[in-house]
């Protein structure tokens, strides 16, 4: 075996071929950021990652129309004033392949290839009291070693397939939004049936059904979808932005989601029902997402839920034109945002098709595959192509899908056995030099992600160079903050709508996960100065021996 640590970077531990200061699991956009800031800072770093390809969830989801929800202008990193000048985005909210080539970009432009290992996966790892390091078990490199190991395994990384009777025996093909090949598929002449409704279901549906011959989804629960209004992004636009580029990122880190939107600081119910009206209509014709923000508490008081509810059903209402059909796709039994809601490119036009119909599988649920098609309790629907858009194991999946053991052998999944404990989100207690990116127990999938990775990636980078200046060799959280930590996320999220909800936001996404809320609810700048006060006070929280 040889792996070469970048001999140009220095290292305190003088790795041999396959030891490093640091090891990052995952070349997504969090992986990248964090090799960026620790090999900057002087440490041997490598990534090991299981694909061939860099870009984590955007290697992966390849499906038709897959897009960012959150504009591309800020929808990508500002450490370096060079990149965001002269980096051109094309669209308001980029492709998948768009946003592909520029994880590709990043990782040219600073050299981060050469220390990305790649079509290696971590089956496991053990830390090693008497070294205070960890051994990590791969499947292509054998073991290697770090003093620091950082998960940067994403949250919608381990995708979840239904198990259907019969699924082997369908003679056309299936695959899954999240491990989408490749090579486009052809789906000219084809049927085609959908399972999921979610953001990947929804972003697929009207891309597919103008290249399909019949379009089948398949849906058990209505989500809302806010409208994206897109556009491509002139010249004239994108020198405005580049002009004011650091304003617009300021902005976007102090605000509650990253997003660069300021929440309306009236309360729904302090408007007539005319400027409410007005409101919400200016918000839902421009914002994307920011539609949850045209009032604050939107999310935080059901009265103000029900207003937003009320204008987005009659919303829906204009766009479908069968009165029964849109019955059917329009959400009940839950707040408006509480489930992630999507943003749609003309999903709900595009059952008025000739070509595309709904399913509904909570009414008439699926029974089995067969050789050709699905079948559910109301008949067989024919089909040559079905594709799982059923999502993830959220949150906590992939970082428990390798066997991680702490102190005493104690394993994560021992340790989360009744939900994620950490501080922060960042470390966890009987787990010394282990982080986290942007997973459970900080903003994560509440904010911009690429926000919230620019944060924990200096952070981290921070407490281990701060550790190393002091000559320490274990960083580890203290079980009191930890304690402290868990119960102040879960305070925040009993202040929010978003418990009201069956959704993924809560672990219900899998059977037998535990139900508690994951991620941190107390919006992006807040908890950044949570970070500020930490790193400011010798890293309360955090026992450095
Ligand atoms: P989501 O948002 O988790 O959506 C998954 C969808 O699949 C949702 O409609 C589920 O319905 C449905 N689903 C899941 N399992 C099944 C089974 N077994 N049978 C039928 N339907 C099922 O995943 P996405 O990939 O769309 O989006 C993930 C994130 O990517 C999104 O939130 C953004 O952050 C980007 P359910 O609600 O469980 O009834």
């Amino acid at each position: 075996m040889s792996v070469n640590s970048n001999a140009e970077h220095g290292s305190v531990n003088s790795p041999t071929d396959s030891s490093f200061d640091v090891i990052i699991v995952g070349a997504g956009f969090s992986g990248l950021r964090s090799l960026h800031s620790l090999r900057n800072a002087g440490l041997s770093v490598k990534i090991i990652e299981a694909s061939d390809e860099v870009g984590g969830v955007w290697n992966h989801n390849r499906y038709p129309g897959a897009r960012c929800d959150v504009e591309s202008y800020d929808y990508s990193f500002g450490f370096s004033d060079e990149l965001q000048q002269q980096w051109r985005w094309s669209e308001r909210y980029a492709q998948q392949p768009e946003i592909l080539r520029y994880a590709n970009h990043v990782c040219d432009r600073f050299q981060l290839r050469s220390d990305i290992l790649f079509d290696c996966r971590m089956l496991g790892a053990d830390f090693n009291e008497d070294r205070a390091s960890w051994t990590v078990a791969t499947d292509s490199l054998g073991q290697l070693q770090c003093r620091h190991l950082i998960l940067a395994v994403g949250q919608l990384s381990k995708i979840k397939t239904p198990t259907i009777p019969g699924a082997a025996s369908f003679a056309g093909e299936i695959h899954h939004s999240g491990a989408y090949p490749r090579e486009p598929l052809d789906f000219a002449g084809k049927r085609v049936g959908i399972i999921g409704t979610g953001s990947s279901g929804v972003q697929m549906t009207p891309v597919i059904a103008r290249q399909a011959e019949h379009l089948s989804v398949f849906q058990r629960t209505a989500n809302y979808s806010i409208p994206a209004c897109h556009a491509e992004i002139s010249d004239a636009d994108d020198a405005l932005v580049k002009a004011t580029y650091d304003e617009r990122r300021e902005q976007a880190r102090n605000s509650p989601s990253g997003l660069g939107f300021m929440p309306n600081r009236r309360s729904a119910l302090d408007d007539s029902p005319e400027v409410r009206e007005q409101i919400f209509e200016t918000a839902w014709n421009r914002l994307g997402f920011g539609f949850a923000l045209a009032y604050y508490d939107i999310l935080l008081n059901i009265e103000s839920n029900n207003t937003a509810v009320e204008f987005v059903n009659r919303k829906i209402a204009e766009k479908v034109d069968d009165p029964e059909l849109c019955k059917k796709l329009t959400p009940h039994g839950f707040p408006f945002g509480a489930m992630r809601p999507a943003v749609d490119h003309g999903y709900y036009q595009a059952f008025n098709r000739s070509n595309v119909e709904l399913v509904d599988i909570k009414q008439a649920p699926i029974e089995a595959i067969t050789e050709t098609g699905i079948t559910t309790s109301n008949g067989e629907y024919p089909l040559d192509i079905i594709i799982y858009a059923t999502g993830f194991d959220v949150f906590t999946g992939s970082i428990l899908a390798p066997l991680i053991r702490g102190r005493n052998g104690l394993s994560l999944e021992q340790k989360w056995s009744q939900g994620p404990r950490n501080y922060l989100g960042i470390g966890t207690h009987d787990f010394p030099n282990l982080f986290v990116m942007v997973g459970p127990g900080s903003p994560s999938l509440l904010s911009n992600v690429i926000v919230s990775i620019e944060d924990h990636a200096q952070f981290i980078c921070s407490l281990i160079t701060s550790a190393d200046s002091l000559g320490k060799q274990t960083i580890e959280v203290n079980l009191d903050a930890e304690n402290d930590w868990v119960e102040h996320v879960n305070e925040r999220a009993q202040e929010t709508l978003y418990p009201l909800a069956p959704s993924y936001y809560m672990g219900n996404e899998v059977a037998g996960k535990p139900k508690v809320f994951m991620p941190y609810s107390g919006g992006v700048r807040g908890y950044r100065r949570i970070l500020e006060n930490v790193r400011n006070s010798d890293w309360k929280g955090f026992d450095i021996s």
